[in-house]
């Protein structure tokens, strides 16, 4: 199953899947041009996660992902004004990739770096998902377990196997 990390630079995508797949936390940017691919199994589903950094290599890798994790960067939820601009972000994110994936990808929303400032706007987030019915999730890269930042992964790999049976 592919799996695609996207969200704007310096969200802390790599560090999000560093610490799923490693269970690793590197305190600086790294792969700044690179596009990184991991292999794991969750809960019985082999997943191939992307980890592209540029937005180019974004919509080079994006298509045949059967679930794509938009990352945001929590930190950002401390004043109201950038999280107007993240929602305003999220919002052209989810219709982008709505109209270029084909066929259409699980979708999950990711906030990190829940470490470092208390999230006071964080209930506008989790009630725009609400709305758009895309799951979401907050996570530190730097101090969570790595049990609960598979939680996202795990997710995935259970709505993946309810699609199938109600497929089949
Ligand atoms: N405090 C804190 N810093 C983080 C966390 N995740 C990432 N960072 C930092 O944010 C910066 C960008 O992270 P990175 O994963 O490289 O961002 P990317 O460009 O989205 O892949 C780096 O300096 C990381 O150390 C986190 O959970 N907590
Ligand atoms: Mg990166």
């Amino acid at each position: 199953m592919k799996v695609c990390v996207v969200g704007q630079k310096k969200a802390g995508k790599s560090c999000f899947v560093r610490r799923a797949v490693l269970n690793k936390f590197y305190d600086r940017l790294l792969d700044e041009h690179n596009v990184s691919v991991y292999n794991k199994n969750f809960i019985g589903v082999e997943m191939e996660i992307w980890d592209p950094s540029t937005s180019e290599q974004q919509n080079t890798v994006l298509q045949g992902s059967q679930a794509i994790i938009i990352v945001y960067d929590a930190s950002q939820l401390v004043y109201s004004a950038t999280t107007v601009d993240l929602l305003q972000y999220l919002q052209l994110e989810l219709d982008h990739l709505k109209k270029t994936i084909v066929p259409r990808p699980l979708l999950v929303v990711v906030g990190t770096k829940s470490d470092l400032y208390p999230c006071l706007h964080l209930q506008d987030i989790v009630r725009w998902c609400d709305e758009k019915m895309v799951r979401h999730f907050l996570v530190s890269a730097r101090f969570d377990d790595i049990y609960a930042v598979c939680r996202v992964f795990r997710y995935i790999a259970t709505t993946r196997n309810k699609t199938c049976c109600a497929i089949v």
